[in-house]
């Protein structure tokens, strides 16, 4: 495999690996596991795993209601973890920090509360073809109960936004452009800065889904100047069941509350009541607490490293990969090449069903993949396929993970190849 033009210095040391627990089970017979889902879900350092274990072990109750010594603890450290992300986000106050279920329930957050507050019959929301069934669906529900209107932008041949489609459709009815900042099925790296700056130009404002770009490259939301941001902690080293919601505060601030119950309020009498100040109004009952001090955890582990250093290391191993996939006969690989994209590469192979393909990855090889329309039903649908097959990639990946699929994906090939080509193949050595 060349990677002659690939820089070295760009990986981070194989010895990271050590700290990941789950990556040294043999999770099949015969089989180290090549873990390369991670666009799905990442897996635990020690670290993050230990932080669970010390809180559920030392400090913890519920937070925000107790005056006691337990509960004082888990609201320490669940409002430290607040102030952490505020941190790797580079957001102004802790305030506009909310903590969710995850980018699903962010975006959700959105969509009722800003969405049902301000949108009219006849306003434009402005998505992209691309967009994951979480930054689709919730819109398509908002846009039903509203009088609402979806635009989507579509792709260039190439896989990357049609950006003269976007000045086309971009209005002065957009009022919200909602768009992933990489997509989860394609890769590809979408211009935030230019979006933005258009966006708010014309009055519109800016939801980026940043689940597959937060836990890869550093994320400057005072520096693009998006209006909302969402994210999950399960995709960078996190617990699941927790994500986060980033508002300007003077948007969140007039936006009404989401979910009612206990902690968002102020104030309930038997018949109103009035909501709590942020960041506790969009916080109805007992929060994520421990996932919540286990991201906080994981946000520490990602900060040593650097996001710029993860970001190189897996910008090499996506380029090692394109180079490699990309001469094998037979195979498509969805999306741009390697300088629009980062940290995934999905692809479909003429004969061979996604489903089939990624099985025999797993149970001949023990390489795990994720095959399936990847919640980008519609953009599959575009393409004219139903299914594509995805590696995506993580700090503690090497490029032993790739050369391993690359040989996978040649011994599949041969053996789902008609009989006479399976003869020839082995004859030429
Ligand atoms: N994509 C994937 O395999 P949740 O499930 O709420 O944590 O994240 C939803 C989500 C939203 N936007 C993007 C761009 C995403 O990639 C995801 C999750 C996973 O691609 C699971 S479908």
């Amino acid at each position: 495999m060349s990677t002659a033009a690939l820089d070295p210095t760009a990986l981070l040391p194989e010895s990271l690996r050590d700290d990941f627990p789950i990556l040294h089970n043999q999770v099949l017979e015969n089989h180290p596991l090549v873990f390369l889902d991670n666009a799905a879900s990442t897996q635990r350092p020690a670290q993050v795993i230990d932080a669970i274990r010390n809180v559920y072990e030392h400090d913890y109750a519920n937070v925000h209601r107790g005056i006691h010594t337990l509960s004082e603890r888990s609201t320490e450290l669940y409002e430290e973890a607040r102030e952490k992300v505020r941190g790797l986000l580079n957001a102004e106050h802790a305030r506009e920090i909310i903590f969710t279920s995850g980018t699903t329930g962010s975006i959700n957050l959105v969509a009722r509360s800003w969405g049902g507050a301000n949108l009219k019959p006849g306003d434009e929301i402005l998505l992209t073809v691309m967009e994951h069934h979480s930054n689709l669906v919730p819109w398509q529900q908002i846009a039903a109960q509203t009088g609402a209107v979806l635009r989507h932008v579509p792709l260039t041949e190439e896989g990357r936004l049609d950006m003269e489609a976007f000045d086309r459709l971009l209005t002065d009815r957009t009022k919200l452009v909602a768009v992933a900042s990489i997509s989860n099925a394609l890769g590809t790296i979408n211009p935030i800065d230019e979006i933005t700056t258009k966006a708010h130009d014309a009055g519109a404002l800016v939801l980026v889904d940043a689940a597959q770009s937060v836990p890869h490259l550093p994320t400057d939301v005072r520096g693009t100047d998006v209006d909302f941001l969402a994210f999950s902690g399960h995709k960078m080293l996190g617990p699941s069941g927790v994500g986060i919601l980033y508002g300007k505060e003077s948007l969140l601030d007039a936006m009404p509350p989401f979910l009612g119950g206990g902690s968002m309020i102020n104030e309930v009498r038997l018949d109103s009541f009035t909501p709590a100040e942020l960041p506790a109004k969009f916080e109805a009952g007992t929060p994520p607490i421990v996932p919540a001090i286990g991201m906080s955890a994981a946000i520490d582990y990602l900060n040593a490293i650097g996001l710029d250093a993860i970001g190189r290391h897996e910008h090499y191993l996506t380029q090692m990969a394109y180079e490699a996939l990309s001469k094998i006969e037979g195979l498509t690989i969805l999306g741009p090449g390697p300088e629009h994209r980062t940290g995934l590469i999905s692809f479909v192979f003429e004969k061979i069903h996604a489903h089939e393909f990624a099985q025999v990855l797993n149970d001949q090889f023990g390489i795990a993949v994720r095959a399936g329309h990847h919640c980008t039903q519609p953009l599959h649908t575009l393409l004219g396929i139903t299914a594509s097959t995805r590696a995506s990639f993580y700090l503690y990946n090497q490029p032993s993970d790739v050369e391993r699929l690359v040989e996978g994906i040649a011994a599949v090939q041969t053996m789902f190849a008609p009989r006479g080509r399976r003869r020839r193949k082995r004859s030429e050595g």
